[in-house]
């Protein structure tokens, strides 16, 4: 079952700087945080109790963000759906005609994920997340 928005990922080349301007929009301090298995550094904005907007840099020129940055430039990565169980809503997702990126769900920072093509979701890389047992969201 697809819950809720978790957090929606935006590309950015300098974290602190486009952290200043989230942080002038928000009126929100952002958290940082490493992600080293997606290769990028977070910049988090918690809204209210719901969501976050997670700001990504990429850490090394193998990034999956480094690419989109060259291709892209900055702006809208991903929209992650906090979901209760990845693996099951992959395999749902797969039936209903959705691209995997992942076959299986594997263990990312926010828990475990499992990525759905853009191709496939009208140009918008989809996130599915499945909170750890016990952690506060988002
Ligand atoms: N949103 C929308 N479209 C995207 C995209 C994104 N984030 N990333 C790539 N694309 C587009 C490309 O522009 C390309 O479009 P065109 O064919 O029209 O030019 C198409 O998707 C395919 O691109 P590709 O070159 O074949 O594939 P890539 O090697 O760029 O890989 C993707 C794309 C989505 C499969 C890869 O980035 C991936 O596996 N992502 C999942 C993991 C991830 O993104 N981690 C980053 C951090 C996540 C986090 O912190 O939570």
């Amino acid at each position: 079952m697809i819950k809720r928005i978790h957090h929606i990922g935006i590309a950015v080349r300098n974290l602190k700087e486009s952290a200043a301007v989230y942080e002038k929009m928000l009126g929100v301090r952002a958290h940082y945080a490493e992600a080293p298995c997606q290769k990028v550094s977070e910049a988090v904005f918690k809204l209210g109790d719901e969501a976050e907007i997670d700001l990504l840099e990429p850490t090394g020129p193998d990034s999956a963000v480094t690419k989109f940055l060259e291709k892209r430039g900055e702006g809208l990565h991903h929209i992650a759906l906090e979901v209760d169980d990845t693996d099951k809503e992959l395999k749902a997702m797969q039936k209903k005609g959705f691209r995997l990126i992942d076959e299986a769900g594997r263990e990312g920072v926010a828990g475990k994920i499992g990525f759905l093509h853009p191709k496939s979701a009208g140009g918008v890389l989809i996130e599915l997340v499945q909170p750890r047992q016990g952690e506060k969201k988002p």
